[in-house]
């Protein structure tokens, strides 16, 4: 078992300890951040954004499981109100730490750009989930992931590369040169293999904020298992010098990145192709 002492805090800790735990490790963990009652009030409002209609949002059925993606603007007008997962998401704890965090990249983030969207998931089927390969994600963002279920391997925590998250910045910063689509890069790992990746299991109620060029992926649901999660995003500013230039390489492995992002924000333009070769970079 991975020892994850060094990137995880319990209570009492400020804002400006958490954001320094992602900025160097890509990631902290915050075991039962949430109580019991408070994860049994934020599941009915995971219920409740799964059952929104899909002019509201975009849904994925993945087979496994389903995804909402929805906004925090479409939540705040709805007559619900959402008002637990909003309390307890978009609170001043999490917008300080967000804003704490780009301020170490040289970021004053929008407002409107904190927690701005919310991925709803539900898996609960045997198999993959939906991001479970790993890879950064093409939008660079800070996510506040929570587990609404007690989560192992067995149903498919979250595996992490600690500390790839500067390495995975240079990478996505060359691709980024030769084309300013997110949509081009190339962000799963072709051979897993090349790294170790760790799941970060913990009870109901724990919370993980992910700088995701940390490598990141789901795991694999065991047979009669469930894992449920929200993750609020705070988006980044993908072209933003500063975002790049203020971290040194850490790792010196080699990976080598395939696949497309399951999710993506921008339609590729009909007159141009994603070219199918991988990414070898030193
Ligand atoms: O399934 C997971 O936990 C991974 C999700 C993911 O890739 C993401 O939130 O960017
Ligand atoms: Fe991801």
């Amino acid at each position: 078992m991975f020892d994850f002492t060094n990137m995880t805090l319990s209570k009492p800790f400020t804002e400006k300890d958490v954001a320094d735990t992602i900025v160097k490790y890509g990631f902290v963990i915050l075991p039962e951040f949430f109580s019991k009652e408070e994860v049994d009030a934020i599941y009915s409002d995971h219920s409740d954004v799964m059952n929104l209609p899909v002019s509201l949002t975009d849904k994925i059925d993945f087979g496994n499981g389903e995804m909402a993606q929805v906004k925090r603007r479409t939540l705040e007008k709805h007559d619900k109100g959402f008002k637990h997962l909003l309390k307890h998401f978009y609170s001043d704890f999490s917008i300080t730490v967000t804003k704490e965090y780009f301020k170490h990249y040289n970021i004053e983030i929008d407002d409107k750009n904190v927690l701005n969207q919310f991925e709803v998931e539900d898996d609960f089927k045997k198999g993959k989930s939906l991001g479970s390969d790993l890879h950064y994600d093409r939008v660079p963002a800070l996510k506040m992931c929570l587990y609404l279920d007690d989560t192992t391997q067995a149903n498919g925590a979250l595996r992490i590369v600690p500390r790839s998250h500067a390495r995975t910045r240079n990478i996505a910063l060359s691709q980024y040169k030769n084309n300013s689509n997110s949509l081009y890069q190339k962000n799963f790992l072709k051979e897993e293999d090349l790294v170790a990746s760790h799941p970060i299991e913990g009870k109901a109620g724990s919370v993980v904020f992910l700088d995701t060029y940390c490598l990141h992926g789901g795991g694999k649901l065991t047979e009669n298992t469930r894992r449920r999660v929200i993750r609020g995003i705070s988006w980044a500013i993908p072209l933003l010098s500063s975002y790049f230039d203020t971290e040194k390489i850490l790792e010196t492995d080699q990976f080598s990145f395939s696949k497309e992002s399951f999710f993506h924000p921008r339609p590729v333009p009909e007159n141009q192709t994603i070219e199918s070769d991988f990414l070898f970079i030193k």
